[in-house]
């Protein structure tokens, strides 16, 4: 006979946290939201903390190298979407373990014998009016010039006037040495009133641009999550088919973690790809799998080697495979369950695996109500979608700007290793839908508010760590009246005349 279990499937939006004691120490300037990625022994640091307890969806519409960046910069991590070839996923790790606060690689790139009418079309497509003339064209090709909006016409020169007529060429050209901190760069746009420093190898070959207001931009970031080297951290996902490929390009690529995404991971596939990894790797590399929803799922991954573990399945916002297949879980209970498997394993064993509540978060006090029942750090792909820094279009739907948000598991993404069940290479149906989400502007000021508030909630429970909240929060469910109560209610709203 089938086995039932006692509990009913419940989500964040059922509970509500009771506040504890709060001291004068609890003040959100002293609460603290590192939290460990990784396992680790008790008592010791893990290998890779966040500074935020945030990572960022293994999804087309989400995690690309810019959307990397900028949540890296804010103490957050985000997992380079795996549905790509294996070259250009590599790529985009390389971009992000190439930036520098300040150091930006050209993304507007010529070569000499290119024409006015090529430079005009290019700035109309990046919106970038400094454009580096190379060798080859390449951004990191021998530089031999430089383009901006002060050498040409647009009314009055001839379209096909080659570039190498009218760009500044190299030797009157102020460059700078690869190996320069910002500050020393701008010093010198600042000696030579310039607007762009090129910073050159010793070959010659351009490395980056350093533009005269991007200054200062590093101060703003104290959470910066960098490692040893000074690189941002970033993370890739992977799949259990073509790993032993992927995985050494993306570590050749600089890599600092990789995940195994899939929507059921309770899998001998994944556990196949986990042993592949620790054999080859030993602890040099780091990684996730997932997703499983009970503890049965979580102990099968973590004897495979698994280094965190993500929970859920069904309840990302773009999310059918519940309605599809009927498999998943109440995103609350799933945590819930796998937590104390976590906690059992640490008990035993003294080695605390992580696990990420992934899917299904909408409010802000979501956040902290998932964190409270014990995840450690949270995956979340609508929050990010709705950025300026996520790689979708924003388009204008009636009088809203939103940006678009679709599933690995849609026919757009074409993500089939994701619900890969063996057999041949083909996604059997939808498991996600293309949708929109409203568009939210910077990821910086949208941080800003979601921590603020999760600080706040933070010192009613009379916690300032993660650790804290999770061993002392106080949790209760509610009733669907009681939720109706937690709103504003029985007023007339004054904005809604
Ligand atoms: P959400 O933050 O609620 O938008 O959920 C994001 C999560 O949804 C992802 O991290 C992933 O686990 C899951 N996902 C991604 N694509 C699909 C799908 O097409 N079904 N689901």
């Amino acid at each position: 006979m089938a086995i039932y279990l006692n509990d009913v499937s419940r989500t964040f939006g059922e509970y509500l946290l009771i506040p504890g004691l709060t001291t004068k120490e609890c003040t959100p300037a002293n609460v603290s939201l590192k939290t460990p990625l990784v396992k680790h022994k008790a008592g010791e640091k893990a290998a890779i903390e966040l500074n935020i307890p945030f990572v960022s969806a293994i999804m087309q519409s989400v995690s690309g190298p810019d959307l990397a960046i900028e949540l890296a910069r804010n103490g957050g991590l985000s997992f380079i979407f795996g549905s790509q070839t294996i070259e250009s996923q590599a790529e985009m790790v390389r971009k992000v373990k190439k930036f520098k606060a300040g150091f930006v690689v050209s993304d507007s790139n010529l070569t000499p014998n290119h024409t006015l009418k090529d430079v005009i079309a290019l700035v109309k497509k990046t919106g970038h009016s400094t454009i580096g003339i190379t060798e080859d064209g390449t951004p990191n090709g021998k530089l031999l010039g430089m383009v901006t909006s002060r050498d040409y016409r647009v009314e009055k020169d001839d379209p096909a006037t080659p570039v190498k007529e009218f760009m500044t060429p190299f030797s009157k050209l102020i460059v700078g040495e690869l190996g320069v901190t910002l500050k020393e760069a701008n010093q010198i746009i600042w000696e030579h009133k310039l607007n762009t420093l090129p910073i050159i190898d010793q070959n010659q070959n351009l490395q980056y641009f350093v533009f005269r207001k991007d200054y200062d931009s590093h101060h703003e970031n104290p959470n910066e999550l960098s490692g040893k080297d000074k690189t941002l951290l970033v993370g890739a996902g992977i799949n259990t088919r073509d790993y032993k490929e992927r995985v050494p390009a993306l570590v050749e690529a600089g890599v600092d973690v990789v995940c195994i995404d899939s929507s059921d991971g309770y899998s001998e596939w994944q556990s196949d790809t986990l042993h592949w990894i620790k054999e080859t790797y030993g602890d040099k590399l780091l990684v996730g799998a997932g997703n499983v929803v009970d503890q049965e799922g979580f102990n099968y991954l973590v004897e495979a080697g698994a280094d965190f573990v993500k929970v859920g399945i069904g309840g990302g916002s773009i999310c059918i495979t519940r309605e599809q297949k009927g498999i998943g879980r109440g995103q609350a209970t799933a945590l819930i369950d796998v937590a104390r498997a976590r906690d059992a394993y640490y008990e035993k064993t003294g080695i605390y695996v992580p696990i990420c509540s992934d899917g299904g978060l909408v409010h802000d006090y979501h956040m902290v109500l998932a964190l409270a029942m014990g995840a450690d750090f949270l995956m979340m792909g609508r929050y990010f979608a709705r950025f300026d820094e996520s790689p979708t279009k924003k388009l204008k739907i009636g009088n809203n700007f939103v940006k678009e948000y679709w599933g690995e598991g849609s026919n757009r993404a074409k993500n089939w290793q994701r619900y890969d069940m063996g057999g041949n290479e083909a996604l059997k149906f939808e498991e996600g839908v293309d949708s929109y989400v409203p568009y939210a502007g910077k990821m910086k000021d949208n941080l800003e508010v979601t921590l603020g508030k999760i600080k706040a909630t933070m010192c009613s429970c009379g916690s300032i760590t993660i650790e804290q909240l999770q061993k002392s929060a106080k949790i209760t469910l509610v009733s669907s009246t009681s939720i109706v109560e937690g709103g504003a209610h029985d007023v007339i709203l004054k904005d809604q005349n």
